[in-house]
């Protein structure tokens, strides 16, 4: 038999699971969590133009169910996959008659979702804090306890920090920003949000322990207390709750906004492809089962939308940092063009040097560049738009790791991965502080 008959065989197959798989989500929607029992993580590595061409493949092989948790990127850098169990098979064999390498990365997600389960439970254990200094910033927490978090935050530096409600998930949920200010009317500011992606944990994670140091720093950390006497910090930690909630309840793997699409039974649109920065455009896809569903239109999604009109009418932004996970990179604006932004070159030294404070605590390595040199052709990202509406130093991070873990970052992380993000936006900070626009 040959290979073209053995795939036109694989792919009817395959057709016919997706029924199944259909009636799998419906349970899980009437039962509780979805569970990643026998899925795997494979590390695929292209030997050549051709390989990475199979491999972009998979992406739009919707009956193959394959989650790109890295997509592909370059020759030399591995490509991750989750690959549910029931179509191990069939893409172990797609990859193995076109020759191509894989490794093994993740043996049974199941397991190690059980480990992190376990451990935020046993934390859970521990009384609810009563105030910012009892919070266990070394464990994930909930929605409902982030957003109890932020408001005793609040609560307790009254005359600094404040939450403004910037709109509502699709779902109803409160767009939380912080807002961190020592006076003044509309300052010049900096915008940071985590978790825009759901399932990016240890963003949403990292954002809270942010809070806590922006507030401890403020008048003993020289630097940020010369940076907040002259300009304001937002914060969105849950930027997109609906799907946050989401990841706790139902499937710990969801990316996108919880929005349905109409004549789909695919739910969703990827925030980080819905920004009107080359909307629509390649790198981006158009259709609503994609993980890189672009939507109906540009700034669809209210979570996207409510941050464009923040940023719109505040008008005074001089720096917008969308964070990430994981790949461990800092990238800068164009992710939908080639043609190089005009201020590259500052903002690739200050990159240079924000990932070199970064290393200097443990030593992690990022790799920088823009978007398109570094990752991928992206249309419809966040830090695209912010650039082009005059916001100069617009960045975005991808945290840790490298793939050992990928979004399933043990919580024993969490802490090392915040010291040294802040260093890293602390070196931007100060830049952007020190050189007004
Ligand atoms: C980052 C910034 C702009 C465009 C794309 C990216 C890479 C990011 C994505 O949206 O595809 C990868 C990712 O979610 C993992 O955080
Ligand atoms: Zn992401």
């Amino acid at each position: 038999m040959g290979t073209k008959t053995l795939l036109a065989l694989l792919f009817t197959l395959l057709v016919m699971m997706r029924g199944l798989l259909a009636l799998t989500a419906l349970f899980v929607a009437v039962l509780g969590k979805e569970t990643f029992e026998g899925h795997q993580v494979l590390r695929i590595v292209a030997k050549d133009e051709a390989q990475l061409a199979l491999i972009k493949d998979l992406e739009d092989m919707i009956e193959f169910d394959v989650d790109f948790w890295m997509g592909v990127t370059d020759v030399a850098s591995p490509v991750d996959i989750r690959v549910p169990f029931e179509s191990l098979q069939s893409v172990k064999i797609y990859l193995e008659t076109q020759d191509v390498e894989y490794s093994i990365m993740i043996e049974d997600l199941q397991l190690m979702l059980d480990q992190e389960q376990q451990q935020m439970e046993s934390g859970a254990r521990v009384a609810q804090p009563r105030n910012t200094d009892s919070f266990d910033f070394s464990r994930y927490h909930t929605i409902e306890e982030i957003y109890s978090f932020q408001d005793m935050l609040v609560a307790e530096n009254p005359n600094f920090v404040s939450k403004i409600v910037i709109g509502q998930s699709y779902q109803g949920r409160p767009l939380n920003i912080l807002k961190f200010s020592t006076g003044g009317t509309n300052r010049p500011a900096i915008w940071i949000d985590t978790g825009i992606h759901s399932r990016e944990w240890v963003t949403q994670a990292s954002g809270t322990w942010f809070a806590k140091k922006i507030v401890t720093d403020y008048g003993t950390d020289a630097a940020l207390t010369a940076i907040l006497n002259k300009m304001d910090i937002y914060l969105e930690i849950v930027t997109n709750p609906d799907g946050f909630y989401y990841t706790h309840n139902s499937n710990r793997m969801w990316r996108k906004t919880r929005k349905p699409n109409p004549g789909s039974s695919c739910v969703g649109v990827d925030p980080n492809r819905n920004w009107d920065a080359g909307f629509g455009g390649s790198g981006a896809s158009n259709n609503p089962c994609s993980e890189t569903y672009h939507g109906p239109s540009a700034h669809s999604e209210s979570e996207v939308k409510s941050i464009v009109d923040f940023v719109k009418a505040h008008g005074n932004l001089k720096a917008f940092i969308s964070i990430h996970s994981y790949s461990q990179m800092l990238l800068y604006p164009y992710g939908y063009t080639r043609t190089p932004v005009k201020d590259q070159a500052e903002l690739h030294d200050l990159a240079k040097k924000a990932i070199t404070d970064l290393a200097s605590l443990y030593g992690t390595r990022y790799r920088y560049g823009s978007i398109i040199n570094t990752i991928y052709q992206a249309s419809g990202g966040t830090i695209d738009w912010t650039y082009n509406q005059g916001i100069k130093y617009s960045y975005t991070f991808e945290l840790r790791d490298t793939g050992r873990y990928g979004f399933i970052l043990p919580a024993n992380q969490i802490i090392p991965t915040a010291k040294e993000t802040w260093l890293a936006l602390m070196a931007i900070m100060d830049h952007t502080f020190k050189n007004p626009y």
